[in-house]
């Protein structure tokens, strides 16, 4: 069956990973992500730590979701700022990140303990396989921006990641550069 859509264009400016006119925008906040970061007493709950743009299509497997993601720079405690992190609810479903500007991390984690980290870059490109957990972390002094386009009926599976966390987590180490740290509790 051919799918009911008619051809859209968007922008996408490069440089601020915004999407113009129709996007849905989601902020996520110091509240919103209260229990993922080891100690958030110190943040203001207000704080903006991402902006996620999404252009708006059908959740159907024929579609595919577009979006772009704006992390602002900071941390948290010790921790770089990073998103909440998910599987997908339908686990088989992939995704690729395209780095449009600033620097980080990609974190991710398949549900038997396995674990990657991929740099996110201006021109990186990322793929995401079915089955892997995927974070992003913002390392650097300018927000981090990338485009994301992934199955349409993906889903967002957050509680698992809720629950039992990444095997890894990013931090500040005592010489100030960025440390990928083993996260003790996850379970294996
Ligand atoms: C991305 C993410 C986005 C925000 O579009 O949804 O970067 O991260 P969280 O959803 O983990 O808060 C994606 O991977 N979509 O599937
Ligand atoms: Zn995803």
């Amino acid at each position: 069956m051919i799918p009911n859509m008619e051809p859209f264009t968007r922008s996408v400016d490069l440089l601020s990973g915004a999407i113009a006119a129709d996007a849905v925008v989601e902020d996520r906040r110091v509240a919103d992500l209260h229990g993922y970061y080891l100690d958030d007493s110190g943040a203001e709950p207000d704080r903006i730590i991402y902006r996620v743009y999404a252009v708006p299509v059908p959740e159907a497997n024929s579609e595919l979701q577009c979006s772009t993601t704006v992390i602002e720079p900071g941390r948290i405690g010790r921790e770089y700022h990073m998103t909440k992190g998910h599987f997908h609810a339908h686990r088989d479903r992939s995704e690729v990140y395209l780095g449009l500007a600033g620097e980080g991390l990609l974190i991710l984690a398949t549900e038997d303990g396995r674990h990657r980290v991929e740099p996110i870059r201006p021109g990186s490109l990322s793929y995401v396989p079915g089955g892997w957990a995927h974070r992003s972390v913002n390392l650097g002094d300018e927000p981090l921006a990338f485009f994301a386009v992934y199955v349409g009926d993906a889903g967002h599976d957050y509680a698992t990641v809720a629950e039992h966390g990444f095997p890894v987590r990013v931090i500040v180490g005592d010489d100030g550069a960025p440390l990928v740290k083993q996260h003790p509790g996850h379970r294996r």
